[in-house]
């Protein structure tokens, strides 16, 4: 078994062996908190890479049918959050986002998105299509994506525009992520157009930008 399976309770296997896939939920954190190295020391993120609950559940995301939980990962200060992986992954990654700006994931073979560029894929503007809130939430189309690559990759870039971009279900050892899409809910939509943070997030700081 593969030493990241053991690092922390808040990580789940699935499913066991030497193909297992970690994934990275982020239940368990609060509102806005940095995520830093909440599942450290295996996975770090980067200063500004922030945990984001749906405001239907408290906290000030103007997120629907998250991928797990209520609770996903958001920047809203800096162009991107980096993940680094001390020990290094293989195989490849996935993931699900939500996105009203276009973007790029990209691997990389050091960390802090340095050395030689692995993989990459372009995220699309697609966050409100097709989709209700649960009951609010503009952010409510969420796409599974997931990058193949060689060798021994060290950290990856989640990029977009601050405030514009969420991710969740962050899964190693698989290109499917983990964790399903639920079905949006059948319940009124919120007006399209928003930026991902609501509520008393967006009237307390200025720099939060919305469209
Ligand atoms: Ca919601
Ligand atoms: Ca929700
Ligand atoms: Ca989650």
């Amino acid at each position: 078994m593969k030493k990241f399976l053991m690092a922390s309770v808040a990580l789940f296997a699935l499913p066991s062996g030497a193909n297992a896939a970690v994934t990275l939920t982020f239940e368990g954190l609060t509102n806005l908190q940095e995520v830093g190295s909440f599942y450290g020391p295996d996975y770090v993120f980067s200063q500004g890479s922030l945990a984001l609950i749906d405001f239907d559940a408290g906290g000030s995301g103007n997120t629907a049918n998250e991928p797990s939980g209520q609770t996903s990962l958001v920047f809203l200060n800096v162009n991107s959050a980096i993940l680094n992986v001390t020990n290094g992954f293989t195989t490849g990654f996935s993931f699900f986002y939500s996105a009203n700006s276009t973007g790029f994931v990209s691997v990389y073979d050091d960390f802090n998105a340095g050395g030689n560029l692995l993989g990459q894929i372009a995220i699309v503007n697609q966050y409100n299509q097709n989709c209700a809130g649960d009951p609010s939430g503009s952010y409510c189309n969420w796409t599974a994506s997931g990058v193949a690559f060689g060798g021994l990759a060290k950290s990856i870039d989640f990029g977009g525009t601050a405030n514009f971009v969420v991710y969740d279900n962050i899964t190693f050892g698989s290109v499917n992520p983990g964790g399903g899409v639920p079905e949006p809910a059948a319940w009124a939509m919120m007006l399209a157009g928003f930026g991902l943070v609501g509520g008393a997030m967006r009237r307390r700081q200025a720099n939060v930008s919305f469209a």
